[in-house]
């Protein structure tokens, strides 16, 4: 359960804003694991990766925007040239490249219960101003897709998180090496999660010399004094 992954991108206007530390807090304070973490310059191929291919989510993104003008009686015509769906994700896939490419982005695997619900929940809405007070979007931007469109660019939102499982996997699998992403376990995480009111003090018991053996375990890969520590 406590090892659901998740895969996270701080975009590039974050970055640049020196968002990256509050950012990751919010991750962190709620007790998600940060697993595996590393500041890229995303290439083609990595982005092509990241991106569906799909003739459905191309669509999809089309069917999107075509509301987001219905919604401010704007003319996809006039700006967009098309008010074909597809025509019209195909330009959002590009101008989401664009987006990821304005400078460096934070990608990052993180761990936790639920932890593909939870981080969708933080970031909040995709469109920055609608998205809630309290989440990520809705604190730090008040972007809208009706502006960023009329000077052709994506809706620039600050973070990306996989929205289901198939997602999370292969996001995770196209921006890292499975030797890049670390086991380990936060100080809290027995508190956190596992010790309980139990009156099952067994199953508590068990639980948590499962919990001690698997610490004991990483420490002595990461440390060889810590094995003699705790041999
Ligand atoms: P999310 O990032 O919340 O999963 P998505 O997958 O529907 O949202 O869209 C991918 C990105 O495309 C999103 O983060 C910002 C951009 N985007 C979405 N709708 C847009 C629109 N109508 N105009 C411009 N960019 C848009
Ligand atoms: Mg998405």
């Amino acid at each position: 359960m406590l090892g659901e992954r998740t895969l996270v991108l701080i975009k590039p206007d974050a970055v640049k804003r020196g968002l990256i530390g509050v950012i990751c807090q919010r991750f962190e304070q709620v007790g998600l694991k940060i697993v595996a973490c590393k500041l890229v310059s995303a290439t083609r191929k990595q982005l092509n990766g990241h991106f569906p291919a799909s003739d459905d989510w191309i669509r999809g993104m089309g069917e999107k925007t075509l509301q987001t003008y219905n919604e401010y009686a704007m003319d996809p015509l006039e700006f967009l040239g098309t008010d074909d769906s597809f025509q019209i994700g195909l330009k959002i896939k590009e101008w989401n490249y664009h987006y990821l490419s304005l400078g460096p982005i934070m990608i990052m695997v993180l761990q936790g219960i639920h932890a593909i619900d939870a981080v969708r929940k933080l970031i909040g809405h995709t469109l920055p101003y609608k998205a809630a007070p309290g989440t990520i979007r809705g604190d730090f931007s008040i972007n809208a897709p009706d502006l960023a469109n009329l000077v052709g660019s994506a809706c620039k939102n600050l973070v990306h998180a996989s929205d289901n499982k198939a997602e999370a996997e292969w996001e995770i699998v196209n921006w890292f090496e499975p030797t890049e992403i670390l086991s380990w376990e936060r100080a809290d995480e027995f508190l956190h999660f596992v010790q309980g009111e139990s009156v099952d003090t067994k199953k508590e018991t068990t639980m948590k010399y499962a919990a001690l053996e698997q610490t004991f375990k990483a420490l002595k890969c990461d440390d060889p004094r810590n094995a003699a520590e705790y041999a």
